[in-house]
């Protein structure tokens, strides 16, 4: 390719944007506006217009480690070069192996075993398949309910959205998944709005999984899944006490407690994985984004080591589990996992993310007293600024935000009327400030 067309493709503002039809994005009105990033490094990406933005939102909660790592590049380079791709079924390569010991090595409790996916979205598929097909291994078999929560995001495809509690992603798509219960979502302004960390109200609402036991029977319940903070839903952070009485419910009733890590794990709470800062070790763990730094697509599902041994049973030769993907296990994504682990451990990033929690939540709570801010919520390098909705125009505030933010040279993410933020875990501190000033300044403008 020539020099020229090699910058058209990947350098310039295309010629024809209609062919793409983008994901979870209002099309005709991008296309009319379009905002588009070519290149990226560190804490910033840029645009086809040469300006630089700050990344606050780490792409789609994804970039942890920051932007166009030299370590991955070189890594996924060099592998693509050795093993471009081998299959994953009835044969291996050594850096899936070696990746599932290293994460089986990080994961807390006995979570030892990994099966790899593409996805957040195929993880939360697959530990929902691997929770049904153990029960009907052990002689559960009438265990086939999955309970999941309102406002959950757990991907897109058939199993996530009917666990999942986002009323768009689930209203065009039939129930084509039966058998789904939730239990309420913990988000209440009244109780908790302003509150530093996890919120004081809420822990009681655990005890609703006993009101779908009773109603149900345990006998039938296969799972319960949740986000141990909700991220999608607009940053939503475990009462206190409530992810532990769910641990215990579960226990009690012999029900699979499944916790979707996609956004929590690698340090985006100031500690590997969600389940270690709240020290509640789930049966099977969901990841994807931050496992790969985002710079090749993966997902992992981590089961407890009682869960791989009861499928490895029967002849030998037999098949233990019908599930799998063509790039489970992708050589060229592994790769990318090794150097992102590398970086997160030897960079100390969920330590260092952990520093930063108060220089964060501080930054966050200094938009206080601004108009329009019914609610602000932080933990870790995670954030949320939840803005009124203007009247009879629910997320025309935030979105306004996101575009004079984009101006700006700060990248937000919304959710409704809600601003999501989280940086890559090197953001610096005059950075931070940078994010919350600029968020100000816009609200200020705002009407
Ligand atoms: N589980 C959780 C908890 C997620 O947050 C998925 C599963 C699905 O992952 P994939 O890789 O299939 O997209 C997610 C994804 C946002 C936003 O800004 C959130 C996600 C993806 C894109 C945007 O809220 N979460």
């Amino acid at each position: 390719m020539s020099e020229s067309s090699e910058s058209a493709r990947y350098e310039t503002m295309p010629n024809d944007l209609e062919p793409l039809w983008m994901p979870f994005t209002a099309n005709r009105q991008f296309k009319s506006a379009p905002r588009m990033f070519v290149s990226a490094e560190g804490m910033h990406y840029t645009t086809t217009d040469n300006r630089k933005v700050l990344d606050a939102t780490s792409g789609l909660w994804c970039v942890n480690c920051g932007h166009a790592r030299k370590e991955i590049t070189e890594a996924v380079s060099a592998q693509v070069g050795r093993l471009e791709y081998g299959p994953g079924f009835q044969m291996g390569h050594p850096a899936a192996f070696e990746f599932a010991a290293r994460l089986a090595a990080l994961a807390p409790g006995d979570l030892d075993h990994v099966f790899f996916t593409n996805s957040g979205s195929e993880s939360a598929d697959t530990a929902l398949k691997i929770a049904l097909a153990y029960h009907n291994i052990t002689g559960n078999a009438s265990r086939t309910r999955l309970i999941g929560r309102e406002k959950g995001y757990h991907g897109v495809g058939f199993g996530g959205i009917a666990v999942g509690g986002i009323a768009n992603n689930r209203k065009y798509f039939g129930s084509a998944f039966p058998g789904v219960d939730h239990l309420p979502h913990t988000h209440s302004l009244e109780h908790n709005a302003f509150t530093k960390g996890q919120p004081e109200w809420g822990g009681h609402l655990a005890e609703d999984l006993e009101r779908l036991v009773a109603l149900h029977d345990a006998s039938t319940i296969a799972a319960v899944i949740v986000e141990p903070m909700a991220g999608s839903a607009g940053v939503i952070l475990p009462p206190k006490g409530y992810l532990k009485r769910l641990r215990e419910i579960c226990d009690q009733h012999g029900i699979l407690l499944i916790f979707d890590e996609v956004i929590t794990g690698f340090g985006r709470l100031g500690d590997s994985f969600a389940a270690e800062r709240f020290g509640v070790v789930p049966d099977i763990m969901t990841l994807a984004k931050g496992l790969t730094n985002a710079a090749i697509p993966m997902g992992a599902v981590l089961v407890r080591k009682h869960i791989y041994d009861a499928f490895m049973n029967g002849p030998d030769n037999a098949i233990e589990l019908f599930h799998g993907y063509t790039y489970s296990g992708h050589p060229v994504a592994c790769a990318a996992g090794h150097a992102a682990l590398d970086i997160y451990l030897n960079e100390g990033l969920f330590e260092r993310a952990a520093e930063l929690e108060s220089y964060w939540i501080d930054a966050a709570f200094s938009l206080r007293d601004h108009a329009h801010i019914i609610d602000i919520r932080a933990m870790g390098l995670v954030g949320a600024v939840e803005l009124e909705p203007r009247p009879g125009k629910p997320t025309a505030r935030a979105f306004d935000a996101f575009l004079k933010c984009y101006e700006r040279g700060v990248l937000i993410r919304t959710t409704g009327d809600i601003i999501a933020l989280s940086p890559p875990l090197i953001v610096e501190k005059n950075q931070i400030d940078q994010i919350f000033e600029t968020i100000g300044d816009v609200l200020k403008e705002a009407a």
